[in-house]
């Protein structure tokens, strides 16, 4: 059995709504949800958009391996109606994006899935939902809190 972090994010159409499906999904086809971060309005990272994000983050214990939960992970983005990924390489406005953040204490790095996630320490909209839900779990790479991790970022 694994906790699993995922980072939840929409930017297009009835955002709420598009969150609220993938939580059910979630709950359906990777585990039991442990908890769930409030929905945080948040600005395009790393791109420009005038469409503003929603972002969650969720822990879900799961007996399914990290390759079995990035599968279902995409699967639920295409049932959601997830059409591309980016586009010419840059990030694009979307449905949903569901992200493994960690995994355990799984340190991986393959073609297909790095874990922990490899940019999630940068990312405040990912830090602020994973600060509320799991202030005290550690980092297995950096071997920091999510707490430490975030205040940094803050600064
Ligand atoms: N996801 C990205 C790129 N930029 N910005 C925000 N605010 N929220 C996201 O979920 C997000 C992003 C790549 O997946
Ligand atoms: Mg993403
Ligand atoms: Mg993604």
């Amino acid at each position: 059995m694994f906790n699993v972090y995922l980072s939840l994010g929409t930017n297009l159409g009835d955002r709420q709504a598009n969150l609220q499906h993938a939580v059910a999904h979630i709950e359906k086809e990777i585990g039991r949800k442990v908890c769930l971060s409030a929905f945080y309005e948040t600005e395009p990272w790393g791109f420009t958009s005038p469409n503003a994000f929603l972002n969650a983050a969720m822990c879900v214990e799961t007996s399914l391996s990290p390759s079995e939960v990035l599968e279902a992970t995409q699967r639920i983005e295409k049932e959601i109606g997830r059409a591309h990924k980016s586009v010419n390489g840059q990030y694009a406005d979307r449905l949903i994006d569901i992200d493994l953040l960690l995994m355990g204490e799984v340190v991986m790095q393959t073609e297909r899935l790095t874990l922990p996630h490899p940019l999630m320490h940068r990312r405040l909209f990912v830090m602020e939902p994973m600060v509320e839900i799991a202030p005290t779990v550690v980092h297995p790479v950096l071997h920091k809190t999510i707490c430490e991790i975030y205040n940094t970022l803050k600064q």
